[in-house]
């Protein structure tokens, strides 16, 4: 049997999370056309009868400019220290930048093999792909594959060739496990994920989400009750909208989101409140989740 854990890494906004969700056929992390929508490590599993890869999703690289940066930043440098295979994903239809190839000569120096997945090949004209590609040709990784996650193009020649970079091991996880997170957790993303899609600049980067309850009545309908946190009352104002219609909106989504993920019927309440720069304050960082584990 073959095990192993794979540190999916790359800039911010590369496609590493859509890229996870596809390989392990599950939503496990949200998704934006934002920057910096993944905070934190989080695990997808992918069991299958002859292996299990562990695939390690991260904050994409980017430069701190806070304490909730750092922290971010913090978790994809651990996480690439400690794993079998490192895949690296660039965005192709970007175009291969310097800083991802500096970044990769750093990852080529240490002992864990790299590989490159280069994505969103599905918006990109196929002509330029071989023209990016060769940009890789002085680098010391295993391979650079082409993706398409949007069309699943590509995507079981990639879990092939990490298949053959990770060793014989037994399983990490039981076979029914497809996150290291709970429930609870995907339900503060889900509700993160649509302020991103619906807010812009600063607004959604700036906010965190704190679940109060979550309960399942006795009809089977899920209770769900949380605080979007935001850093200033004119963010409040912006996230609540005239006469409650943005609030209402970006709820009704996701509500819908949450139904999708859990299979049920849900009731959610949601307050705004303000914590001036939190993103700041240690203590605060740690209250929303945003702080490693001793
Ligand atoms: N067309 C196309 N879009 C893609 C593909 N993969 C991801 N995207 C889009 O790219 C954007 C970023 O995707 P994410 O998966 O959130 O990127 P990420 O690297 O996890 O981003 P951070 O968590 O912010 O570092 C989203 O709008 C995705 O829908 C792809 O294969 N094709
Ligand atoms: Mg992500």
């Amino acid at each position: 049997m073959k095990c192993g854990t794979v540190a999916v890494i790359g800039r911010a906004n590369a496609g590493k999370s859509t890229l996870i969700n596809v390989l392990v056929g599950e939503k496990i992390a949200i998704v934006s056309p934002k920057p910096q929508t993944t905070r934190e490590r989080i695990l997808g599993i992918l069991t299958e009868p002859s292996y299990q890869i562990v695939f390690e999703d991260t904050p994409g690289i980017y430069k701190a400019k806070n304490r909730l940066n750092d922290f971010m930043q913090r978790q994809t440098s651990e996480t690439a220290k400690d794993v079998d295979l490192i895949l690296f994903v660039t965005d192709g239809h970007e175009g291969i930048k310097e800083e991802d190839l500096s970044t990769l000569k750093r990852f080529e120096k240490g002992d864990i093999p790299v590989l490159v997945a280069f994505t969103k090949t599905d918006i990109m004209p196929a002509e330029k792909i071989p023209e990016e590609l060769i940009k890789f040709s002085d680098l010391d990784v295993k391979g650079v594959i082409p993706v398409s996650a949007r069309k699943g193009r590509n995507v079981k020649k990639l879990l092939a060739a990490i298949l053959d970079l990770l060793p014989e091991g037994d399983y990490i996880f039981p076979e029914d496990v497809v996150s290291d997170k709970s429930e609870k957790f995907m339900l503060r993303e889900i509700m993160r994920e649509k302020l991103l899609l619906k807010f812009d600049k600063e607004i959604p980067h700036g906010v965190a989400v704190v679940l109060n309850e979550y309960s399942i009545r006795p009809s089977g309908t899920a209770e769900v009750n949380l605080d979007i946190v935001c850093e200033k009352p004119n963010h409040k104002a912006i996230i609540i909208g005239k006469q409650g219609q943005a609030l209402k909106e970006v709820s009704s989504f996701a509500r819908e989101g949450m139904e999708k993920f859990l299979g049920r019927k849900v009731f959610l309440t949601v307050y705004v409140k303000v914590k001036e720069n939190w993103r700041d304050n240690p203590q605060l960082l740690g209250e929303y989740g945003y702080k490693e584990e001793d």
